[in-house]
């Protein structure tokens, strides 16, 4: 009986007769389907509480022993958004001129994308997740984590998929190198920036490339 075992409890899983599992794929497949990378956000507020929900949902995400090896780091200070859009730019003008290969700069071309980031001050709120190489325990003692490169990315996801069914928008900003970060935010040593995510509402003209996604086919295989 797993359920009499100490330390555990019964689970809580609800089970849908097949066609409603269908349809729930399918309309969670079309939710998804809309969500767009953006790059032009309004400048308005969001409700925090709506960035919080979002955020405890990513922290639901399984990870290595359950270690649960990130931090969000929620940034609305003008100042310090301005200040990160002045090192990320500093660095992207560094790629754009050379540090990005012919065949990198050429894949982007569908983008748009250039070394200025407005974004990184016009979207209201900036998430900054952060990667826990380990943790940090009550005595200052290191703790192991585990597969936290995978924990962080399954959070993201979940982090993503909320933000978007909640009506906001959001852009994954790979600034590189990510050092400035740890530098600005002053975040423990533990702590390795993963990825910074504009969130926001999506300018009124905004537009996104006219991208194509492979098709069913293309991505399964069955064996
Ligand atoms: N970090 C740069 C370049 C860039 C790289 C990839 I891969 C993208 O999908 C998009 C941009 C920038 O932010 O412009």
């Amino acid at each position: 009986m797993v359920h009499d075992v100490d330390g555990f409890r019964p689970l809580q899983f609800e089970r849908f007769d097949e066609e409603r599992m269908l349809a729930r794929a399918r309309a969670f497949e079309a939710e998804l389907g809309r969500r767009r990378s953006v790059r032009h956000f309004e400048r308005e507020a969001v409700p925090l509480e709506v960035i919080d929900r979002c955020i405890a949902a990513a922290a639901s995400a399984p990870s290595g022993a359950h270690k649960q090896p990130w931090t969000f780091v929620v940034v609305t200070d003008p100042l310090v958004k301005a200040r990160l859009r002045e090192a990320a730019e500093a660095e992207e003008r560094a790629n754009y001129a050379g540090r990005m290969n012919p065949t990198w700069i050429e894949d982007l071309r569908p983008l748009g994308t250039d070394a200025n980031k407005p974004f990184l001050e016009d979207a209201p709120v900036l998430i900054v997740v952060m990667r826990q190489a380990w943790g940090i325990g009550a005595d200052g003692e290191r703790l192991q984590h585990y597969y936290t490169s995978e924990s962080v990315g399954i959070a993201v996801g979940f982090l993503l998929a909320a933000l978007h069914h909640a009506g906001l928008a959001t852009l994954t900003h790979t600034p590189s190198p990510m050092g400035f970060l740890q530098r600005l935010l002053g975040r423990p040593e533990n702590e390795r920036p993963y990825l910074l995510i504009p969130v926001g509402y999506p300018a009124r003209d905004c537009l996104v490339p006219d991208l194509v996604r492979k098709e069913l086919d293309e991505v399964r295989v069955r064996i």
